[in-house]
């Protein structure tokens, strides 16, 4: 009999699915959250049989428990982690650790893809097309490596993952990887997923209306209030406000803030670290302390949310030849265009400010950093241009 107590994400149930491949009925499966492995170690210790052949993936044990399971190990016990957290590295040391974070060709690893190769290697399963194809999405999802190869499965996976419960995903999973040549969501499947990202993208879309502007220390902050899709959010709100440094994503009810990034300049884990939290350069949060509460909630609560730029336009497009035309809530007019020696020029409410630019993108960063202003629609900016050749004309 075997024991598999591992994550309770899609990377972690990749683990117990293939676990079930192998080991049929032969194998129990518990799925915990970080903090809960630990409980369920100690109760393998004081209840199991401990004839069990005992797997732990996609996580690692505290102190206590690495001596309990060392000890266990020694006196014959059955034990096997496999991990793919750096944090976790040094079970190496063990013999009954296996953690790899990047494989021999330099391919981040997944705990499913690393929990695969053990079991294909010790010749407790099969590989099958389906089989690889399915750990392949997984450890694409859970390194982010989908989202680099644009892989709207793996990221779809996932979606699935979360949209149902981990029996009915489990289920429907060992059915396909047995019975089917090659991975597919079946109609069922594509038709949910297709509500959700439809949904994902109003919720995307109402959320661009609220987005306000603020400037900490030495960056430019858009702050947003938002439960739930803080990638989503980050990476579409990032992209549409790109002289934002980074997006900060309120959860008011979960009381933390979501910092995220598409720039390569900002490390937002040093921006969470200011308020006692961390994470990745491109993605981190912290509590809402009360410093973090001042800053993003109490000085920025009155602001009205940024104007976006008019979508349909033909003519009155960013890097246009005939400039384009940007005007704030105030009514000032910033004309950008690219002058002869290749520098960009503003026109602010007619008249051109000392300052140029070295590409479009400093000018639009300047002129909406400092002055809010979104992109109008073409008949203003038609209008513009003609007043723009009266006036030239009369000079
Ligand atoms: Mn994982």
């Amino acid at each position: 009999m075997y024991k598999l107590l591992s994550h309770n994400d899609l990377d972690g149930v990749g683990c117990g699915i293939l676990a079930k491949l192998a080991f049929d009925k032969q194998v129990k499966v518990h799925y915990n959250s970080i903090s809960g492995l630990d409980r369920e170690v100690e109760w393998f210790f004081e209840n199991d049989d401990k004839d069990l052949f005992l797997f732990i993936t996609d996580l690692s044990v505290n102190e206590d428990n690495e001596k309990r399971l060392e000890t266990f190990y020694k006196a014959g016990g059955k034990v096997q982690l496999i991990d793919h957290h750096k944090t976790a590295l040094s079970f190496n040391n063990y013999e009954w650790g296996h953690v790899v974070v990047e494989d021999d060709e330099g391919k981040l690893t997944s705990a499913t893809s690393l929990f695969y190769h053990y079991l294909i290697e010790h010749e407790l399963l099969n590989p099958t097309d389906v089989v690889t194809e399915f750990v392949e999405l997984v450890r694409q999802y859970d390194t982010w490596e989908w989202e680099k190869n644009d892989n709207q499965e793996a990221r779809r996976l996932n979606a699935l993952f979360f949209l149902i419960s981990i029996e009915e995903f489990e289920e429907k999973m060992l059915d396909r990887l047995q019975t089917s040549e090659h991975f597919y969501f079946d109609e069922f499947e594509r038709k949910l997923l297709d509500m959700e990202d439809e949904k994902i993208e109003r919720y995307i879309r109402r959320k661009r209306k609220e987005l306000v502007q603020t400037e900490t220390g030495d960056y430019f902050a858009g702050i947003v209030y938002a439960e739930s899709y803080h990638s989503e959010l980050g990476n579409e709100l990032g992209k549409e406000y790109p002289h934002l440094d980074y997006i900060a994503i309120l959860n008011m009810g979960g009381k933390r803030v979501g910092f995220r990034t598409i720039h390569d300049h900002v490390d937002v884990s040093e921006v969470a670290s200011q308020f006692g939290g961390g994470g990745h350069a491109k993605a981190s949060g912290c509590s809402l302390t009360e410093d973090a509460y001042k800053q993003f909630v109490t000085e920025t609560f009155h602001l009205e949310p940024l104007q976006q730029d008019a979508k349909k336009n033909h003519y009155n497009v960013k890097r246009s030849a005939f400039g384009c035309l940007y005007k704030n809530r105030a009514g000032e007019t910033f004309f950008l265009y690219e002058g002869n020696n290749g520098h960009w020029i503003i026109e602010h409410n007619h008249k051109e400010i000392e300052e140029t630019f070295e590409s479009f993108e400093e000018g639009e960063k300047f002129i909406k950093r400092n002055y809010r202003a979104p992109l109008v629609r073409d008949e203003a900016f038609v209008q513009y241009l003609m007043d723009r050749i009266k006036k030239q004309k009369a000079q």
